[in-house]
């Protein structure tokens, strides 16, 4: 995928940059810039006015200096590694990510909070499933699934633009993404949630059962 100058990465996310040192030889910044997670309304949902929009109000800052002289000419692959489509999904599921209260927690999958003796979703070791991820809330919230890595077929409706493998994704403020995962290897319990650690702390965490023997 080529990106123009920027790329969004949510706590958790990783991504493998190629930068082409095609400018004139010099020093250049590798920058974090300001991002809207839109907290603000986060914050005037659950009935509190507040108008602090963490990070938007931040000012950018360098992360790494890339240094390079005159350019040569380096020998690149034609491709990347490629990844193996998943096959058709045995099932499909669905995640709410929103606000609320539930047994005192407010971030909330499905209307619950997290609860460490209920086991939130069940699948059968060996299958392929797709899972809509939709976000109802007025904040980006980054979702991050355990064990098994999955594909991101989608975002709002809009085909994802490349093919890999991924842990966590971003599902931004009223939006869903489409993944596609396949449970290998391990039964057992693990869990999904938020990569925000206090969202995760405050309730918006299930835990997910791969099942060995038939459901
Ligand atoms: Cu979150």
């Amino acid at each position: 995928m080529e990106l123009d100058t920027d790329l969004i990465l949510a706590p958790g996310e990783r991504a493998d940059l190629l930068v082409a040192g095609s400018r004139e030889p010099n020093t250049y910044a590798v920058v974090s810039l300001p991002y809207d997670r839109g907290i603000a309304d986060m914050m005037s949902g659950m009935g509190r006015q507040h108008h602090h929009r963490a990070g938007v109000n931040e000012a950018p800052y360098t992360l790494a200096r890339l240094s390079y002289g005159e350019p040569t000419t380096v020998p690149l692959p034609k491709m990347l590694l490629p990844t193996v489509a998943l096959p058709a999904p045995v099932r499909q599921r669905e995640f709410v990510l929103d606000h609320g209260i539930s047994q005192g927690q407010f971030f909330l999958i499905n209307g619950n909070g997290f609860e460490h003796n209920r086991i939130d979703t069940t699948v059968q070791l060996g299958t392929v499933e797709d899972w809509r991820i939709i976000n109802k809330a007025g904040m980006d919230h980054p979702f991050h699934i355990h064990t098994n890595a999955f594909q991101v077929l989608s975002q709002n409706g809009e085909p994802f633009p490349f093919q890999g493998w991924k842990d966590v994704v971003n599902v931004r403020a009223y939006s869903s993404v489409d993944l596609r995962i396949a449970f290998n290897d391990f039964p057992g319990k693990t869990v999904y949630h938020c990569h925000i650690l206090d969202h995760e702390d405050q309730g918006m965490m299930g835990i997910l059962e791969m099942q060995s023997t038939p459901l």
